[in-house]
């Protein structure tokens, strides 16, 4: 279903995104997969030495328009078209609303909500124009609910799911989908942290996200996957 479709993966030099690139990559897609350090030449180089040759890899930051047009129109100019968009960059951190930092308030929006924004707004007028895509971005489990001493990430996280839900009614006469995967605990680098830690064994895995997406993105044409939410077992958290 997938083979020979044309991806974009944000955030794809480690975690969740890296496993979603070598899931889409054993799809047989063509990929641009980005990241904002050299890190995403070792995922590509891992993809390489895996039999994927066909994977362009682009350091860019996904809040700069400049780098999101660059990469979207690399892709286009490589592969010929885009069929899905994986808007998965983003950056979290947990600390009390007064202790949070204008300088990080304003990262996390930039990263997690302008990066989202500009990323469906570079490739719609090509999808529209194809009358064909999927717009998936890994929002959160905390885009439907909030805690306690994460309230900058969780805004952010709100106003994807926001975003994403409008767009999708905005382009849905198109054939374009948009949907979001709301994961809850997964074992990757997120808030300065360390893959593989003994004490996140029984979380998600960066495969078990992957796994959705390639769901998400390979649903038959008529069918919209408006979320899907995740958790492992071990957290506790409220149904919806
Ligand atoms: O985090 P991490 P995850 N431009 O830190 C890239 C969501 N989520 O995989 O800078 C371009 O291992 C960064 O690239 P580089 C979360 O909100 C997670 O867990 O080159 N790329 C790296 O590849 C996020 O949206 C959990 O290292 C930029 C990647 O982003 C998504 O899952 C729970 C960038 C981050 O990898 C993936 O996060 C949840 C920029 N400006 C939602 N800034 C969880 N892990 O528990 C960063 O609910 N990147």
């Amino acid at each position: 279903m997938l083979k020979q479709q044309v991806g974009i993966i944000t955030g794809a030099s480690r975690g969740i995104g890296k496993a979603i690139a070598f899931k889409m990559a054993e799809q047989g897609m063509k990929l641009t997969i980005v990241g904002s350090s050299q890190g995403i030449f070792e995922t590509q180089k891992e993809l390489n030495e895996k039999g994927y040759t066909e994977i362009t890899a682009v350091q860019a930051d996904v809040s700069n328009e400049a780098d999101v047009n660059g990469f979207v129109q690399k892709t286009i100019d490589t592969y010929g078209k885009v069929d899905v968009l994986v808007n998965n960059a983003g950056v979290g951190f947990f600390k009390l609303a007064e202790e949070t930092t204008l300088d990080e308030w304003q990262h996390a929006f930039n990263v997690n909500v302008q990066g989202v924004f500009l990323g469906m707004k570079s490739v719609l007028p090509h999808m529209k124009e194809r009358r064909s895509g999927t717009i998936i971005t890994i929002s959160s489990d905390v885009s439907r609910y909030t805690i306690p001493n994460g309230s900058a990430y969780t805004a952010t996280k709100y106003a994807v799911q926001g975003f994403s839900g409008a767009v999708s009614q905005e382009v849905r006469e198109y054939g374009i989908r948009v949907g979001t995967i709301n994961p809850g605990m997964v074992d990757s680098y997120f808030n300065n942290s360390e893959q593989g830690l003994p004490e996140k064994d029984d979380w998600l895995k960066p495969e078990n996200i992957a796994d959705a997406v390639v769901y998400m993105a390979s649903a038959p044409k008529h069918m919209e996957i408006d979320e899907i939410v995740l958790h492992p077992l071990v957290q506790d958290c409220p149904r919806i």
